[in-house]
Formats: C-alpha cells, sequence, structure tokens
C-alpha cells in the first residue's frame, strides 16, 4: 500500500530522515540494492557519531580532493545505486564543474534493470555520456572476482584519478593496483575501502558533494598548479581517519 510521510524541515532529525526517504524511495523505484538500505543503516550510525556534521579534517580532505581532481587528465566518477538516490543531481554538477571528466556506472549488486534505471537517472538530470553499461567496451580489472570487476575501457580504465564514493574494499585496493589515485566518501573511518584509499573524507556523502563543487570552482579562479600540489604533498590520510575516530570517541553521555 502507498505510504506518505510528511516530512518538517523544523524536525532536529529532518535530514537524516529525508535522506532515508530518498533510499527508500529510490529502492521502490528500483535504483538502489535491498543491501543498499543496510549499508545505509550502517552509514547513519557513524554519521550520528561524527555529529551529522562536517569536521575540520572531512573538510581538509575535500579539499585535497579537489585539487587532485582540479590536477588529474581524466578523472572518473563512479557511481552506485546508493549515490544516485541520494545525490544524482550534485554528482552531475560536480561532473559538470570538473570539465574533463566522465561518470561510470559501477554496481556491486549487478543487475541490467538497475544499471538501466540509473543510467536513466542521470540522463535526467543532464548527463548526456555514461560510462560503464555498454558491454563491448568493458575490460577486467585483474585480480577481482566480483561484479566490480568490470571498468569501461573509455572510462575507469583509462583514468588517472577515481572517484569511488561508498566504495567496496576489494575494488578500492584493485584501482590502487591498477596505479589509479583513488579519492572516496565513507563514514566507517574503519573500512578497508577508507584504509586502502588515497584521499578518504569521513563525511556523508550528501554534506560532501555541494562542498567539493564550491572546492573546486574556488581552486580553478584562485589556485595556481604550485599550490595544488602543495595541498595534495601535504596531506595525510591517516592522520584524517585517526581525527574521525577521535571525533566519534569524544562523544560524551548527555547525562549523569
Ligand atoms: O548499488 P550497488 O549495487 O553498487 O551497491 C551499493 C552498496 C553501497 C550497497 C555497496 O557498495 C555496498 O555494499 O557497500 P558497503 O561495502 O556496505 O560499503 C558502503 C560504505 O559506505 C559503508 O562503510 C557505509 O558506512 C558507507 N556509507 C553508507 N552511507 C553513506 C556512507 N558513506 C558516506 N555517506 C553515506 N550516505
Amino acid at each position: 500500500m502507498a505510504r506518505k510521510i510528511e516530512l518538517h524541515e523544523s524536525h532536529p532529525r529532518y535530514l537524516s530522515l529525508l535522506a532515508r526517504e530518498k533510499l527508500v524511495t529510490g529502492f521502490q523505484r528500483g535504483l538502489v540494492a535491498s543491501e543498499g538500505l543496510i549499508a545505509h543503516g550502517r552509514g547513519e550510525c557513524f554519521d550520528y557519531l561524527l555529529g551529522e556534521c562536517t569536521t575540520d579534517s572531512a573538510r581538509a580532505a575535500i579539499n585535497v580532493a579537489s585539487a587532485t581532481l582540479l590536477l588529474a587528465r581524466y578523472p572518473v566518477i563512479s557511481i552506485n545505486g546508493n549515490v544516485t538516490a541520494l545525490c544524482v543531481d550534485q554528482i552531475c554538477g560536480l561532473n559538470r564543474s570538473l570539465e574533463n571528466s566522465s561518470v561510470e556506472i559501477n554496481l556491486f549488486y549487478y543487475t541490467k534493470e538497475r544499471e538501466k534505471l540509473i543510467s536513466e537517472e542521470f540522463k535526467k538530470y543532464g548527463l548526456t555520456r555514461i560510462f560503464g553499461i555498454d558491454s563491448k567496451n568493458l575490460v577486467s580489472i585483474p585480480e577481482l572476482e566480483s561484479n566490480r570487476r568490470l571498468v569501461d575501457r573509455d572510462g575507469i580504465s583509462n583514468a588517472d584519478v577515481v572517484f569511488v564514493p561508498l566504495e567496496d574494499g576489494d575494488r578500492t585496493i584493485a584501482l590502487k593496483r591498477m596505479n589509479k589515485k583513488v579519492i572516496t566518501v565513507d563514514l566507517n573511518p574503519l573500512s578497508r575501502t577508507a584504509l586502502s584509499a588515497d584521499i578518504t573524507i569521513v563525511d556523508n556523502i550528501v554534506r560532501v558533494i555541494p562542498q567539493l563543487i564550491k572546492c573546486v570552482e574556488f581552486h580553478r579562479k584562485h589556485s595556481s598548479e604550485n599550490d595544488l600540489k602543495d595541498l595534495i604533498e601535504s596531506f595525510d590520510n591517516s592522520d584524517g581517519l585517526k581525527k574521525a575516530l577521535e571525533v566519534m570517541k569524544s562523544k560524551q553521555v548527555p547525562f549523569q
């Protein structure tokens, strides 16, 4: 039976409820895998401990991610069902602001139908070309068993920098072995993806993408190539992960 809930901006958990609603609607429309709802719940738990805000260390990682994307020869944004449901429009905005990037669909829980729905959803938001859907153009990532072993010859396979939000650990490690620079967004600072990426943004993707676009636009106008290189060189990913964990551990019981 169709269900309707009313969300009010004044509700203290409005943004969290809105994200849930997007996931559930995405699932009902066939964009999100059932397992995607579970993955979102795990993310929510870490977000709660972060205080549902962008920490200083996440902000620093976003800044370095923007510098890395701007200096990339060919950056590719890898998307899945959850990312589509939560921020299809912002991902299209990021792709536009980067100017030389592409978007590729890579599903962990692969079905042809979901791939088609996701690609149609991106087209609705103005994306004219999406990689990862033409079986003739797919090549295998060495040593990877899962459905995500296939990447597009003209997309991720050719990229120097891959932005893989909400990614599975095996694939991140496999991309690293292919000498790709990997940027991820993962609310879990202990996940294998978080630990093996070059740049891990420990924050909610719905907060990250708008800030990433702002940073890209700022640096494009105001920073030289050397400024960007300096930013990247001074970045320490493990330090950012430690700081995220410290924030989570520092939460106090709000009563005595
Ligand atoms: O659409 P598919 O088939 O490609 O499947 C997508 C999911 C996300 C279901 C799949 O990749 C998966 O199972 O991922 P994992 O291994 O559960 O990893 C997802 C990670 O993203 C977990 O560490 C979550 O804590 C984290 N996460 C979940 N929601 C968010 C998030 N990180 C940032 N922002 C979120 N909103």
